[in-house]
């Protein structure tokens, strides 16, 4: 049974892993013996990931490109196709997030987060499907979120981009099911990364920031996520255990979609 999560032989490519969630994944798929390919947008991060990823003991292979940029995209896709292999897994994981209320959000703000948030796992994917069709299997995980199902103030673009992602998941699930690719999505909670330093900073005077402090009311694990916490699912779902799950949003939130929330 455990030979079922093995990722031996296989290439994993990691979008946005230079740290973070990503780094995180990435690190586990190496773990469970894949070969891993990641890319930064950012030659600096790309550098600083590589250097991290050789500390770790993992041999990584990163490219730089924007995942919104389609020619780049396939240029990137080629050179590791060449370089390393065909890509058998697909984590879809590089984003960004603008907390602006709705009303002083631009169209140009809102198609930013979109563009990279959504249309950016989309390029993504159209880039390695063929090569994953022609070779007769392929993982794809779209990183998506808990606002893939639910709503909140100053998060518009991001909210409406992951809700896109999770239908773009059930999407590739349906038109590719038969070739043997099955896609599915991650829905982290709230995960202590970058991206969330800023809900977490302590207050002038030390106290917890007032979001946390509305997230550990809020998660029945009365904590925040941390990207180790994602190690598992990705495992799981980047490999033959999982090749019967298709289309599906697995979320790893320390049971936050499940309750009310502590009463204050
Ligand atoms: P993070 O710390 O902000 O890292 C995001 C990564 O994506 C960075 O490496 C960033 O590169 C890269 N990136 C951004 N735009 C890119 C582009 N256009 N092309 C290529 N790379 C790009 O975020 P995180 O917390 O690790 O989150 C990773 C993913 O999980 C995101 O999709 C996020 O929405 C999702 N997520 C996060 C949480 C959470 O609580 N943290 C929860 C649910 C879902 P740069 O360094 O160049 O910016
Ligand atoms: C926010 C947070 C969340 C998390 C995550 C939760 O501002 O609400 O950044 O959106 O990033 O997506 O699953």
């Amino acid at each position: 049974m455990l030979n079922k999560f093995s990722l031996k032989n296989k290439v994993a490519l990691v979008t946005g892993a230079s740290y973070g969630i990503g780094y995180a994944i990435a690190t586990a798929l190496h773990q469970a013996g894949a070969t891993i390919v990641f890319n930064d947008r950012s030659k600096e991060n790309l550098e600083k990931g590589l250097a991290d990823y050789k500390q770790a003991g993992i041999n990584a292979h990163g490219y730089s490109f924007d995942i919104t940029d389609e020619d780049n995209v396939a240029k990137g896709i080629k050179q590791i196709e060449k370089d390393v292999g065909i890509i058998d897994i697909l984590v879809n994981n590089a984003g960004v997030i603008q907390r602006t209320p709705m009303l002083e959000t631009s169209v140009a703000d809102f198609r930013k987060v979109i563009d990279i948030d959504l249309t950016g796992q989309f390029i993504m994917a159209k880039a390695v499907l063929p090569s994953m069709i022609k070779k007769g299997h392929g993982k794809i995980i779209n990183i998506c979120s808990m606002m893939s199902e639910l709503g909140r103030e100053t998060i518009v673009g991001y909210a409406a981009a992951k809700g896109g992602l999770k239908m773009l998941t059930k999407n590739i699930c349906s038109e590719f099911g038969h070739a043997n690719i099955q896609c599915n999505g991650i829905g982290p909670g709230y995960i202590a990364t970058p991206q969330t330093a800023p809900l977490r900073e302590k207050q002038a005077d030390g106290s917890r920031h007032p979001f946390d402090q509305f997230i550990i009311a809020k998660t029945p694990a009365a904590r925040w996520g941390e990207p180790d916490d994602l190690a598992g699912a990705a495992v799981f779902l980047a490999s033959d255990a999982s090749n019967f799950v298709n289309g599906h949003i697995l979320y790893v939130d320390g049971g936050i979609l499940a309750y009310i929330g502590k009463q204050p």
